[in-house]
């Protein structure tokens, strides 16, 4: 069994108060945002675009900028289309007051969330403290959005969720796919559409001769001899953070980012994020126009086959500066698993759409992510330096049904923690609803329903936990709690493909309106999802571009 007594005293003489004080601050606790600090900048030096105007007329708008939109808006503008594309988010493209456009995991500050006055951190409690501190209101870049089973997180700006996402740019094993979306012809995937996808992406591979000898994956290569330790697959995964740069950080050449716990809330240097890839390609043609900090509200059919598209300009507390009636030929659904299920639901049930099926707002799944942490002895430390972008993962698929991410724990000292964050087969699938008294769309997940997900992960780190003599983590979900049970970073489903649409993403019911995003996937991909979110969208535009303009 573990030593308990290592908690009260680490390897190298840090005593447990000055541990937590540490701690406290690398991760948050007593760093309140300082006057100032990180602060936005008011303005850019050069004149960002004209948003959307009042009345505008466009052949294609696309609601929302992070895969699915992002793909779509190049690959019509590459068609010769022009695009609008609404996101509700900021562009993220000015730096604050700290010279950085982005804030660090460790430092959360105005930056980091989306219209809260105190943060949510995934990992909520250390060594029994909350982590959660008071932050000013602000159209900040992580959503924590909660409904009543569960809080989804999701990225808000510009690019969507690759601004906050760990980059991991995972393909399923093509056995898998029939399973995952069994409409799909699997070898136009695996032949043309996840090569697209991934060369579309930047995804790249970790040089397997620096992984064994970084200091910054100590962290991986421990979860890696503790999985093989117990008979279990360890599989290196891709990532679109680029590695000969962070192999650059490691020498001190360049500024770091992933060396100096940039995720969550943005990366300000080696993330090949969409702002960088698809969305770079998609303005250079000069057919794409992006309006941030722009929501669309309502969606409804106009005369001549057009629609009409009620859009919120927003300032940076959230509050309505301007509201604006755009038409559009073909409006491209993009706002994300969530984003995309609420503006359908509520214009089904409201009776702005109703020719939308029944499928509308179901077989909505979280992936099956569930988090927990293992504490390692003394003579396993896991390194005080950890590249936030995890690259390696524990395939436990086929038996127990569950994918492990090793995950860092970017705290800047060593905790002797092994962090996971699982992808689970979880069968549960929930349905999105209309409240019409609350005027709002609720989700009815429920919180047990993680249960299959908790003991498919169990299947892996028990019995890594009783080969190695080792125990859960209990303090960082919460007081005593050991699975991060309550939260998703995956959220798919809700429009459904080949149900709530037609093989293609085409909405059942009205000509010109397609889903193009997470939404399109039931629930469950088996690993990582924007890879297959991509993929899946290469797939779609290119059929819909020769069939429909
Ligand atoms: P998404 O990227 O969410 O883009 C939707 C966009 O629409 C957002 O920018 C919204 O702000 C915007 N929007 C929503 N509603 C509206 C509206 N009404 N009007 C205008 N704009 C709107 O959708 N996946 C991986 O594969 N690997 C990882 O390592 C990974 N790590 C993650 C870590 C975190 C913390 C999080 C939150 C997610 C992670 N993901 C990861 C999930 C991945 O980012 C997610 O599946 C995709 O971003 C979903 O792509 P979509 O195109 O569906």
């Amino acid at each position: 069994m573990a030593d308990p007594t290592r908690r009260g005293k680490s390897s190298d003489g840090i005593s447990r108060r000055g541990f937590i004080a540490g701690t406290g601050s690398i991760l948050g606790l007593g760093l309140a945002a300082q006057a100032g600090y990180g602060t936005p900048a008011a303005a850019s030096s050069a004149p960002a675009p004209a948003p959307i105007a009042d009345g505008a007329q466009v052949p294609v708008l696309v609601i929302g900028t992070g895969y699915g939109g992002s793909v779509t808006a190049l690959r019509l503008a590459q068609a010769g289309v022009d695009v609008h594309m609404v996101e509700m988010g900021m562009a993220w493209d000015t730096p604050g007051s700290d010279g950085k456009i982005f804030a660090n995991t460790r430092t959360p500050d105005v930056r980091s969330y989306w219209l809260r006055t105190r943060t949510k951190q995934p990992l909520s409690n250390f060594l029994g403290f909350p982590l959660d501190k008071d932050v000013p209101l602000y159209t900040g870049i992580l959503d924590a959005e909660e409904f009543g089973g569960i809080t989804v997180y999701q990225g808000r700006g510009v690019g969507g969720g690759s601004l906050v996402n760990g980059g991991m740019a995972v393909t399923p094993l093509r056995q898998r796919f029939s399973g995952i979306l069994p409409s799909v012809d699997v070898n136009e995937m695996y032949d043309v559409y996840y090569p697209r996808a991934n060369a579309g992406l930047g995804v790249n591979h970790i040089d397997p001769a620096w992984f064994e000898t970084a200091e910054c994956y100590q962290y991986a290569r421990v979860g890696r001899k503790h999985a093989q330790r117990s008979g279990f697959p360890f599989v290196f995964v891709p990532n679109v953070y680029d590695f000969e740069y962070m192999k650059q950080e490691a020498t001190g050449a360049v500024p770091k980012s992933a060396l100096n716990a940039e995720v969550l809330y943005g990366n300000n240097h080696g993330k090949k994020s969409l702002q960088k890839t698809y969305l770079a390609q998609a303005k250079a043609t000069g057919r794409v126009a992006i309006s941030p900090l722009h929501k669309v509200t309502s969606v409804a059919p106009a005369s001549g086959g057009r629609y009409l598209v009620t859009i919120e300009q927003l300032n940076t507390t959230g509050g309505v500066i301007a509201t604006k009636a755009v038409t559009a030929d073909r409006v491209f659904f993009a706002a994300g698993s969530v984003g995309t299920s609420k503006l359908l639901v509520k214009l089904k049930a409201t009776g702005v759409l109703p020719n939308l099926n029944n499928e509308i707002g179901k077989g909505w799944g979280e992936n099956g992510n569930v988090m927990c942490g293992r504490a390692n002895h003394l003579w396993d430390p896991t390194g005080r330096l950890q590249s936030s972008m995890p690259t390696g993962g524990i395939d436990n698929w086929d038996a127990g049904g569950a994918f492990a991410e090793v995950a860092p724990l970017p705290t800047g000292i060593e905790t002797f923690a092994s962090f996971y964050l699982s992808i689970t087969r979880n069968p549960n699938r929930a349905q999105f609803t209309w409240n019409a008294a609350a005027g709002r769309v609720e989700l009815n997940w429920q919180t047990a329903w993680k249960q299959p997900s908790i003991d498919a992960a169990k299947t892996i780190f028990d019995k890594i936990n009783a080969k190695e003599g080792t125990i859960y983590r209990t303090d960082l979900f919460g007081v005593y709690k050991i699975w991060g049970d309550h939260l998703t970073y995956h959220p798919l489903g809700g429009a459904v493909l080949n149900r709530a649409t037609d093989n293609y993403g085409r909405l059942h019911g009205y000509q010109g309106l397609y889903v193009i995003d997470g939404a399109l996937i039931p629930g469950n991909v088996t690993v990582n999802p924007f890879v297959t979110i991509t993929a899946l969208a290469e797939r779609n535009i290119e059929h819909i571009i020769a069939a429909d303009l």
